[in-house]
């Protein structure tokens, strides 16, 4: 640790050193972050740590001891069981839903696309909108894109409704999996469908057999993996364009004293997509320059970050935790924000500085924010009305209270599937031989947010650098992606802290051993890459040797994905114990059980070490499973008898 910051106890927060320099800020000057109010929080209630509580109705709210005197069943006779299994399906119907709601607005827009009725948006990747709608059944001949547009947006709105019996993007899933889903009925019908109806089951009175109410929340989560996420990211690309490689920077010294500085934070592209439209605007950098300032310069935090990252290049400023210290830079003259993962506490920091929050989705308002009602149809008029307000709060920036601690560091992003195929020669052949000859042993997804529980981007760097050290390739999305950038992992020159097998591919291809694949949305770009994979070696995706990991998880979101990951044939790790553990029946069914239904399971490990150990374990597993060559004990990076794991 640098030695101003030593002796305050940052580093038990945070492994980073804007972190470290940005809380000493806070404590300067008396402001309240995340961690102070995680620690005014303390004790937590431990019932709603195991999950054993319930507050469905107002008979309750009632809480079930699991392992001591007290009540062992809630007014209405619902035992932990119960209580447990209907807490976990209502989080993951938030998260689904949330995921889901976020596609349906960016499918609304290809809709409007499609009537010709918006000022702004257009479609940037033509052959992926032939190939959706040929995948929807449409016939494309002698249809011009917009009213491709139009049809697609069309039959998509009914994956939403209830006249499906499959969500037809599910197909792109191995037929034996897909019989798995319909073998234990979860195979996702309706969007909405899946979501009401798992609200429907956890009320008071109506599924109380636990089993069947976690069947129907896989089925929810499996809608929002294979459907409304898939959806998100399927027509963001079309709409904004198949993200590229290409190179951009990291931390929080991405931010320019020399510019009026913008914070892209949330989900959504829809109006990012805009903002970086506007800050390029020749009138508004001239306006920029009257008042002093060199122009306007972007930067995201959490997803919205991701996706301008992806396909725009826009750096990134931070991860989920950043949102805060973002602001105690001093130099942010406006945070603009559309939905999810937003603190409502970024508005009080903000009054303790000059920078301005806008919200903009009716949907998502936030106290002490303007509010600017985001409106597709005239998306770049509202766009230029977001920068023209940042740059008149440029004169309102106080120079002195400016302090960007560190210098940028450089990532590379943009690893769409198409891009992955790409940089392959066009086929997924070259990556399965790699597999097969063992020089990439596996393959894992490490996704997910920052949790102050954790301390930040330790858990994604440790289990990274183990996993890569391994000759396991990762891929990231979400806050992993900043926290694995900011360590340096995520350049082709990375490739040197890779094993042997892995470095060597990495060198050749001229890529980073960890690859961006973009918000969490994109995770649905693992799904379909892994289906591909499995499609092509003729197996289900349970029998290949990849795993998922959300270290640092914090969201009912990321539960969501967890649980289509796992479905869909992906043993997963996670750094944070879920609110599961008053009920052992159902820590049983999510840790063994699941492998005799879905071929996978989840795992609960904290240690980012110990972690690496379980997925390399089940990477050779998997490798012994399929007759690929075993791995020499010579090259394992970390011999599991230090770490002794039980
Ligand atoms: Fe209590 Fe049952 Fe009502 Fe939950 S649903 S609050 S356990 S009475
Ligand atoms: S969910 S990964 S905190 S942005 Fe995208 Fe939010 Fe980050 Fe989780």
């Amino acid at each position: 640790m640098s030695p101003e910051f030593s002796g305050n106890g940052y580093h038990r927060k945070s492994i980073q050193r804007d972190t470290w320099a940005m809380l000493e800020i806070a404590k300067q000057e008396g402001i309240e972050t995340v961690w102070d109010r995680l620690a005014k929080q303390q004790p937590q209630c431990g019932y709603c740590s195991l999950g054993t509580s319930c507050r469905i109705c107002s008979m309750g709210p009632c809480r079930v001891d699991p392992f001591g005197d007290g009540p062992q069943k809630g007014v209405c006779g619902a035992d932990a069981d119960i209580i447990v299994a209907r807490n976990l399906a209502r989080s993951i119907a938030a998260g689904a839903s949330s995921h889901s709601d976020h596609g349906r607005d960016i499918l609304e827009t290809l809709h409007m696309v499609g009537e010709g009725k918006t000022d702004v948006y257009k479609i940037s990747d033509p052959q992926k909108l032939h190939r959706l709608a040929v995948e929807y059944g449409l016939s494309v001949e002698g249809k011009n894109d917009q009213e491709l547009a139009k049809e697609l947006a069309w039959e998509m709105m009914e994956d939403y409704g209830m006249r499906r019996e499959k969500l037809p993007l599910a197909r792109r899933a191995p037929r034996s999996r897909q019989e798995i889903w319909e073998k234990t009925g979860v195979y996702p019908r309706g969007v909405d469908r899946e979501n009401v109806e798992a609200l429907h089951r956890t009320h008071m009175g109506v599924d109380n057999d636990w089993v069947n109410i976690l069947l129907h929340a896989v089925r929810t989560s499996l809608s929002d993996g294979w459907g409304g996420s898939m959806i998100a990211t399927e027509l963001s690309d079309t709409l904004f364009g198949v993200p590229t490689p290409k190179m951009s920077q990291v931390n929080l010294g991405v931010l320019r004293k020399d510019m009026v500085n913008i914070i892209l934070h949330g989900h959504n592209p829809m109006l990012s997509e805009v903002i970086v439209a506007a800050s390029q605007d020749p009138e508004l950098i001239a306006l920029a320059r009257e008042k002093g300032a060199q122009g306007v310069n972007l930067a995201g935090v959490c997803c919205t970050g991701n996706e301008v990252l992806m396909r725009k290049g826009i750096p990134m400023a931070g991860n989920h935790l950043m949102q805060e210290l973002c602001i105690l830079t001093g130099a942010v003259e406006l945070m603009v924000v559309d939905y999810q993962c937003i603190m409502p506490a970024v508005t009080e920091v903000a009054k303790c500085f000059h920078t301005k929050v806008i919200s903009t989705f009716d949907k998502a308002k936030f106290p002490g924010a303007e509010h600017v009602h985001f409106d597709p149809e005239h998306g770049l008029e509202i766009g230029k009305q977001i920068v023209r307000s940042a740059i008149e709060n440029y004169t309102r920036r106080v120079p002195e209270r400016v302090y960007i601690p560190v210098e940028p560091v450089p990532m590379m992003t943009g690893f769409s599937i198409e891009a992955v195929l790409g940089a392959l020669g066009g086929s997924p052949q070259p990556l399965i031989d790699a597999i097969v000859q063992g020089s990439i042993r596996g393959a894992v997804g490490i996704v997910g947010c920052n949790n102050p529980k954790i301390k930040q981007d330790l858990g994604h760097t440790e289990l990274t650098r183990r996993l890569i050290e391994n000759d396991i390739l990762v891929v990231v999305t979400g806050c992993a992606t900043v926290a694995d950038a900011k360590a340096g992992l995520m350049t082709p020159e990375a490739a040197d802290l890779a094993g042997p097998g892995l470095r060597a591919v990495c060198k050749a291809l001229g890529i980073p051993p960890v690859l961006h694949f973009g918000s969490c949305v994109d995770n649905t770009r693992i799904l379909v890459l892994a289906a591909a994979l499995a499609n092509a070696l003729g197996v289900d995706i349970n029998a290949l040797p990849l795993a998922g990991a959300a270290p640092e998880w914090y969201s009912e979101k990321a539960v969501a994905i967890g649980t289509y990951v796992v479905a869909s044939g992906i043993y997963t790790v996670l750094g944070v114990a879920p609110p599961i553990f008053g009920s052992p029946n159902i820590v049983k069914l999510l840790t063994e059980g699941l492998e005799g239904v879905f071929g996978a399971t989840f795992a609960v490990e904290p240690d980012p070490n110990r972690a690496a150990v379980l997925i390399r374990r089940h990477i050779e597993r998997k490798r012994a499973g399929l007759g690929l060559s075993a791995l020499n004990p010579d090259n394992i990076a970390m011999p599991e008898s230090e770490l002794a794991l039980a």
